[in-house]
C-alpha cells in the first residue's frame, strides 16, 4: 500500500549545504522539528551510495512519519525500500517509472508550466514539485522562475497534490499556501543553517498557521 503523505515542509537533502551536520543527521534534525518529507538528492553519488544514505535516513526515521523520497534513482529507491520515487521531466516518462516501482511506491514529479501540470496523469503520478518559484543557487541549472502568479496557474492546472520549490524561506509561506500549494520544499532554508531542528520548528510553526485546516 502506498504511504499517506503530507507534503507541507518537504525537505531535499543537499551533500553540499549540508557541512555542519551529515545529511543523515539533517534530515533527523529537521524531522525533530516539522519536516514532514525528507528526499535524498545526490547526484554525484553512485547508486550504492544512494542506497546506504537512503537506509541511513530510513534508519534514523523510523520512529516518525516522515515520508522518504528518493531523486531520480529508480534502482536506489527500489532496492532501499523508500516510500516514493522522485523524477524530473527528462529523466524518463512517468509511465515507464510506475511501471517499475510497481502500485505501492509513490511517484513524484517536477512540473514547471500549465502544459506539464495538464498533461499529469493522477493514475501514474502522486504529487508534483512545482518550481523554481525563485532563481536559486542551490540549483544553478534550472529553468526559468515561474514567481507566485505561475505557481498559482500551475497548481489549478494540477490533478494531483503540488509542493512548491525554488528560493522558498520563511517570509514567503503565506504566499506559498494562497496558491493552493499543499506544501513547501526548501533546501538552504534548513540544509543551510547551523542549526536544522530548529530552522525547521521555525518553518513548521508558520505553516500550521498559514495552511488551510
Ligand atoms: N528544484 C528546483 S529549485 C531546487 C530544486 C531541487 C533547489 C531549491 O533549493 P533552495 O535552496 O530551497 O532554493
Ligand atoms: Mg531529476
Amino acid at each position: 500500500m502506498k504511504k499517506t503523505f503530507d507534503l507541507s515542509l518537504y525537505l531535499v537533502l543537499d551533500p553540499d549545504l549540508c557541512q555542519l551536520h551529515s545529511m543523515v543527521e539533517t534530515a533527523r534534525l529537521a524531522v525533530a522539528g516539522g519536516a514532514t518529507v525528507v528526499q535524498v538528492r545526490h547526484k554525484r553519488a553512485s547508486t550504492a551510495e544512494r542506497i546506504a544514505l537512503a537506509r541511513n535516513v530510513k534508519e534514523a526515521l523510523r520512529d516518525t512519519s516522515a515520508l522518504i523520497v528518493m531523486n531520480d534513482d529508480i534502482d536506489a529507491a527500489i532496492e532501499a525500500g523508500v516510500d516514493a520515487l522522485h523524477i524530473g521531466q527528462r529523466d524518463m516518462p512517468a509511465s515507464i517509472a510506475r511501471a517499475r516501482v510497481g502500485p505501492d511506491m509513490l511517484l513524484g514529479l517536477s512540473v514547471n508550466s500549465e502544459s506539464g501540470a495538464l498533461a499529469v496523469d493522477p493514475a501514474l503520478v502522486d504529487y508534483v514539485g512545482v518550481g523554481p518559484v525563485f532563481a536559486t543557487p542551490t540549483k544553478p541549472d534550472h529553468e526559468q522562475p515561474i514567481g507566485f502568479t505561475g505557481l498559482a496557474r500551475i497548481v489549478a492546472a494540477c490533478p494531483v497534490p503540488a509542493v512548491a520549490i525554488g528560493g522558498l524561506k520563511q517570509q514567503h509561506i503565506s504566499d506559498v499556501w494562497a496558491t493552493g500549494a499543499s506544501g513547501m520544499a526548501v533546501v538552504s532554508a534548513i540544509c543551510g543553517t547551523p542549526d536544522p531542528q530548529q530552522a525547521s520548528r521555525e518553518l513548521w510553526k508558520q505553516i500550521v498557521a498559514a495552511r488551510p485546516a
